[in-house]
């Protein structure tokens, strides 16, 4: 690509930095003084003197750099001395927000503004503060130990926790939240399932809605919390998620609001569960466990999972009530994971955030970056129960698992339940009579069976995703026309053997000038590709390896329909910022590896959607079955860049990622023009 994708350009930044051109040295100068004044009012703080160097561990392993987009690697040197820096920081700074004012039974008309201050760094599990916690259970809550499996391993930690501090608050709260970059690399926060309306410079999307953040820099977060649910924050930025940088997002309504109030008795911070799949040191392709909240069996042992040296996550709950727990998985490998409690039923009542029609359920399944959020009623004997996690697909070749603990008030407090996390359900119906909600195990295709929308789960019984009802109708009616897009999941394998994710063919490559920021700077028709563009230019995506800045341009203010067929046989989670979707369809379609195929089944009524008056789901985050495909629908009203994307790392580092650029430039917020080397 030369140089005429820019539109004209101030000729004196064309010269000095052709494409990637550095802030001119005014604003760069600025830049880092706001920088400098923000550490020194750390550094002034007079009772940062008193904690001493050795508070804070020097980690012992070595940071490599990583390429975290397919184009884009770390940095070697970071701008500061950070090691020395971050150990002078007041403790206080690295808190929980267990105390926050935010935190609160939320009341109509009294919203607040919530300040928070993310301290993202370098980090380590069963560092020198956890020492006496393989010995002593009640020792792991000392502060700041990330006990972890128990297997000592690098981790990139927010304020000293992994998973980092829950954030609480109400709707209609405007969060104030400072990050600040304390890793060696760039960094961005994505709050996942905000829908940034009026903030898209807020979304976190690196060169999509923001340029990076430096090591050493911090970045203000300000936007208003539209909307209430199970959401999350996590880095965007290339492994920094599986490292740890990701914690949950709280966002509760008055009792009026909440359509599900009458369910349950509490709604507790600490009954909220992050699940995330971990690699050991810098093995990213190698998934070796999963942690609950941080915590869990360590899988190099041959202790049995009720060993009182392992180490899990405890629910505590009271007899007779009823709890809200919510349920997050931060999955980085392809490890879907099936969620249920020994002994108790699940009463399903959220997704993504977002109200369903209950469900009662002996378990569910998640894919990376959905949340189910379940009430549970303590209904049984006083005892200690199996929270069982086990993995899928990758996760299920190396058959890894793991639990935690529903303690009941009243029993044994350090104990462990008895038996195997995975063993069968004594009491209770036989396996073919359980209800699993969002199953993702579909049947092979059966082409004849294709037009029916209850077709092919795995067992009769379970509930599928489509199957899910929202409490609320959907914005549209029978009348409404959507405007379809097609796209596809796939893979390739390079030239040079590597195996590269792909949308529509395409592997993205990401650009050099944030597009929001940059958007007068450059020429769309230039700049962007996709696949009509590039067979315009003569380019066969279907036999050659296509790399670009794959957009898809599509009008704002408009009921927009986007069909995505996954031509891989297994599943994958499909994400989009700035929007909650309905899905109206999901299915297998077997081997058709060609969006004209699936167009033409289509067209030929194969891919039937639920009708109008059925209340779709509305999620942010849907897997999309092997071989199969999803129908979504949503109205484009948030102009701007948003990331399309699978959630699985490994597939969106190498390339399984877009943009839907909603709306044309005029529409979107006026940001002033950026660019930055
Ligand atoms: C938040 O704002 C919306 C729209 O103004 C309003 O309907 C809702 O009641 C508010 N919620 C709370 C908790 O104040
Ligand atoms: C395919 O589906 C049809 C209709 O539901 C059914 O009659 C047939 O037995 C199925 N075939 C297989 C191989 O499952
Ligand atoms: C694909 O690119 C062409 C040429 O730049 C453009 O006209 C078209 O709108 C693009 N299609 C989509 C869906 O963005
Ligand atoms: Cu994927």
């Amino acid at each position: 690509m030369g140089q005429n994708f820019l539109r004209r350009l101030p000729a004196n930044r064309v010269a000095s930095c052709p494409w990637r051109f550095a802030m001119s040295k005014r604003e760069s100068k600025s830049f880092a003084s706001l920088v400098l004044i923000v550490l020194l009012i750390f550094a002034s703080n007079p009772s940062q003197c008193e904690s001493s160097k050795d508070d804070f561990p020097q980690a012992k392993f070595e940071w490599p750099s990583f390429a975290w987009m397919r184009n884009k690697t770390t940095k070697g040197t970071p701008a500061l001395d950070l090691k020395n820096d971050y150990s002078q920081m007041e403790l206080a700074n690295f808190g929980d927000f267990d105390r926050h004012p935010c935190r609160r039974v939320c009341q109509q008309g009294q919203s607040q503004n919530c300040y928070y201050q993310l301290v993202v760094h370098n980090y380590q599990r069963l560092g020198p503060e956890c020492q006496r916690c393989q010995f002593d259970e009640r020792a792991c809550a000392s502060e700041h130990c990330i006990y972890g499996d128990g297997v000592a391993n690098p981790v990139m930690a927010v304020n000293r926790m992994v998973p980092g501090p829950s954030i609480e608050l109400c709707e209609n709260d405007t969060v104030v939240v400072d990050v600040l970059n304390y890793l060696s690399e760039p960094t961005t926060m994505h709050w996942h399932g905000v829908h940034m309306h009026r903030t898209p410079e807020m979304d976190g999307a690196p060169f999509i809605t923001q340029y990076p953040l430096q090591p050493g820099e911090v970045q203000r977060h300000e936007f208003k919390v539209d909307r209430s649910g199970s959401l999350w924050y996590h880095s965007h930025v290339g492994w920094q998620r599986g490292f740890g940088v990701a914690g949950a997002f709280v966002v509760r309504q008055t009792s009026q609001e909440n359509q599900h109030s009458q369910l349950y008795d509490y709604d507790l911070v600490e009954h909220t569960l992050m699940i995330q799949d971990i690699f050991y040191e810098y093995n990213l392709q190698d998934v070796r466990n999963i942690l609950v909240n941080g915590k869990g069996r360590n899988h190099l042992s041959q202790l049995p999972d009720n060993d009182n040296r392992h180490r899990y996550e405890r629910l505590r709950v009271t007899p007779g009530y009823r709890y809200r727990m919510r349920v997050i998985l931060n999955g980085i490998a392809n490890c879907p994971v099936e969620f249920s409690i020994e002994q108790h039923r699940l009463l399903m009542i959220s997704t993504d955030g977002n109200d369903i029609e209950p469900v009662l359920a002996d378990g569910f399944f998640l894919t990376s970056a959905e949340r189910f959020d379940f009430v549970l009623e303590a209904n049984q004997y006083k005892k200690n129960y199996w929270i069982r996690i086990k993995g899928y697909e990758q996760c299920e070749n190396r058959n890894i698992y793991q639990g935690a603990v529903l303690s009941y008030r009243g029993s044994a407090r350090s104990e462990l339940p008895q038996g195997d996390i995975l063993d069968k359900p004594s009491s209770r119906a036989a396996d073919e009579d359980l209800i699993l909600v969002n199953d993702f195990r579909f049947k092979p295709a059966n082409s004849t069976a294709i037009s029916s929308l209850r077709q092919s789960l795995d067992k009769d019984n379970n509930v599928g995703t489509v199957a899910l009802r929202s409490v609320d109708p959907v914005p549209w009616t029978r009348y409404t026309k959507f405007l379809t897009h097609y796209s596809s999941f796939g893979s390739r394998t390079a030239p040079n053997g590597e195996v590269l994710f792909q949308i529509s063919d395409i592997s993205y490559n990401s650009p050099g000038i944030s597009l929001l920021q940059g958007r007068h700077l450059y020429q769309d028709d230039r700049y962007f590709c996709n696949k009509s563009s590039l067979a315009a230019e003569g380019r066969n995506c279907e036999r050659e390896l296509c790399e670009c800045v794959n957009v898809m341009r599509l009008p704002a203010y408009r009921p927009l329909e986007m069909v995505v067929a996954n031509y891989l046989d297994s599943t994958h989670p499909f994400h989009i910022h700035g929007f909650t979707f309905r899905l109206v369809g999901q299915g297998v379609l077997g081997n058709l590896n060609d969006l004209r195929n699936i167009q033409e089944l289509d067209r030929r009524g194969r891919l039937p959607r639920l009708s109008e008056d059925s209340a779709a789901v509305a999620k942010d985050t849907v897997q999309i079955p092997g071989q199969g495909y999803i129908i979504v629908r949503f109205i484009s009203n948030n102009p701007g860049f948003w990331l399309y994307h699978c959630h699985v790392e490994a597939h969106a580092v190498q390339g399984m990622v877009a943009v839907l650029k909603i709306g044309e430039d005029h529409q979107m917020k006026n940001i002033p023009a950026r660019v930055r080397c």
